[in-house]
């Protein structure tokens, strides 16, 4: 019950600040903005062991964590006031409002200096939280100081009343922020978005690209991973878009979306890997890109020959970074269409960086709203100072698709089936070997681009037992795939992919 009045009296906090969040654009519950400043900050260690236990799901066990950590205090402070400590449970409250008003108001610098505006949330939070406190917690020593009295004293209703009150209050009061911020969602503005014909289309791909077994070939919207550290997706109206291009360069240059899609637009289909794939894993996947290409971008703003690195800005604070010298005739693009639709907001509306052959924390920047021509000894980005390599070239790599780790099969004629990358180089031969035997060549599909992984494929006789399929990509430039394990940290993992089979008498 003495519990009860905390944890109210911190709901109807939080609720305050959620409506507040639907007054203003750039507010925001102060738990994002506590969960943001822990990642920022998370030691290496701490999130590499995140991402383990937790994988995509890290997000959600963060804010939970958050939520529960402050019920538990609350509740406490419900139970520290019953036996009159209300003066130290107040100042707590105030100490935990400020934390969020700093998370909130000191934002990555990369983005902007301190925001006193953003306090504002935490502050009024802050006050509604200790007042319904005071309110709550006066009725329940007056209910108290009634002992003998029963459950229908006029002290005790008032008490049950007034946290009922609470209670349904706070859930109002979220309820509005909520419905109120809907409005800055900008999936309209998205779904209103006619996308530019390009100059160049892509090929069309035909069938020949595709290989029995094998992962399709381009991977939907919806199956395309998702990686990045926002925890709320920025939502960005195309109207209030600009990018700039700025740093070592003779003229800034600044883009409105409107610009952008007057430029010359080309569609390239294109791979993206993470670098935290594991051999074997999915953090990788194939869309048809629609953009302008970088490198007119930079010929138009000219870039200062001292200029070594291209470091791409997010409006949530991220940063990519990755080497002048990449942009070789590549075909980098600022993209804004992903298989054929506007970027979806989760991957990065309205526009991003997509790069061949350069891992995605390193060139991929969504949201993108700034490109700095810079110096790697100058600047180091998002990733860099976490542990990973500041330059990341995507390293050869094959997948077995088909069959699964640990699938039962029937003995007799299967097809083995995978694909293989080696983006902007591309792949010249994949080979299979079974139970560590010679290593047989795989039949290629066709390849539609250098920068697109390539389909493989190969029929094999399955007699009973367990067998051991291995796989190894050989690269345009003559390299085979190592088959020496490492993890992904720093940059990028390596090894064959394995995967035993048991198969059954047919
Ligand atoms: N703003 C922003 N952009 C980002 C990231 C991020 O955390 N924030 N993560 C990068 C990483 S690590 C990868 S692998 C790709 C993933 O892009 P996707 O989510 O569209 O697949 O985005 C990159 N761009
Ligand atoms: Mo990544």
């Amino acid at each position: 019950m003495l519990a009860l009045l905390g944890v109210l009296s911190g709901a109807l906090g939080l609720a305050t600040t959620e409506l507040l969040a639907g007054l203003r654009r750039t507010w925001r519950n102060p738990i994002f903005d506590v969960g943001d400043r822990v990642v920022e900050r998370s030691p290496q260690a701490l999130t590499k062991l995140a991402i383990e236990w937790f994988g995509t799901n890290d997000k959600v066990v963060l804010l939970g964590g958050i939520i529960v950590v402050l019920g538990l205090l609350s509740a406490w402070f419900g139970v520290l006031a019953a036996r009159g400590r209300r003066k130290i449970v107040l100042a707590a409250i105030v100490i935990i409002g400020a934390l969020g008003a700093l998370a909130a108001s000191a934002p990555t610098p990369a983005i902007s200096g301190w925001e006193p505006l953003q306090t504002v949330p935490s502050a009024l939070g802050t006050i509604v939280a200790i007042a319904a406190f005071v309110w709550l917690t006066d009725a329940e020593r007056a209910a108290l100081s009634t002992r003998a009295a029963t459950a229908a004293t006029p002290s005790r209703r008032d008490f049950v009343l007034r946290s009922t009150g609470v209670a349904l209050g706070a859930g109002i009061v979220a309820a509005t922020g909520r419905g109120l911020a809907r409005r800055f969602e900008v999936a309209s503005s998205r779904d209103a978005i006619t996308l530019p014909t390009p100059m160049t289309p892509a090929p069309d791909p035909g069938t020949a690209i595709q290989a029995p077994n094998a992962a399709p070939f381009f991977t939907t919207n919806r199956d395309f991973y998702r990686i990045d550290t926002a925890l709320t997706i920025p939502q960005i109206a195309p109207d209030d878009w600009t990018l700039r291009l700025t740093g070592m360069v003779e003229r800034d240059i600044e883009l409105t979306y409107a610009d952008l899609v007057d430029r010359p637009i080309e569609e390239h289909d294109i791979t993206l890997t993470c670098v935290s794939n594991v051999v074997g894993g999915d953090l990788i996947g194939t869309a048809r890109w629609l953009g302008i290409r970088l490198d007119d971008l930079l010929e138009s703003a000219g870039v200062d020959p001292e200029a070594d690195q291209i470091v791409g800005r997010s409006i949530d604070g991220y940063t990519c970074g990755f080497p002048v010298e990449a942009l070789d005739g590549r075909a980098a693009l600022v993209a804004i269409g992903m298989n054929g639709e506007p970027l979806p907001l989760r991957h990065g509306f309205p526009a991003r960086l997509i790069v061949p052959g350069i891992y995605g924390y390193a060139s991929a920047t969504k949201w993108l709203t700034e490109i700095e021509l810079t110096r790697f000894d100058r600047f180091d980005h998002y990733w860099v100072p976490r542990g990973y390599a500041a330059q990341a070239p995507i390293k050869l790599q094959s997948r077995i698709d088909t069959p699964r780790g640990l699938d039962r099969i029937a003995a007799g004629p299967f097809v083995i089936g995978g694909v293989a990358w080696h983006q902007p180089i591309g792949i010249d031969a994949v080979e299979v070997r079974i139970d560590g035997d010679d290593w047989i060549a795989a039949t290629l599909a066709d390849e539609l681009d250098e920068s697109t992984w390539r389909q493989w494929s190969l029929p094999w006789d399955a007699t009973p037992g367990r067998h051991t399929i291995e796989a190894r990509a050989i690269s345009r430039n003559g390299a085979i795939q190592t088959e020496d394990r490492s993890e992904p940290l720093p940059d990028g993992a390596t090894g064959h992919h394995t995967v035993v089979v048991l198969v059954d008498e047919a």
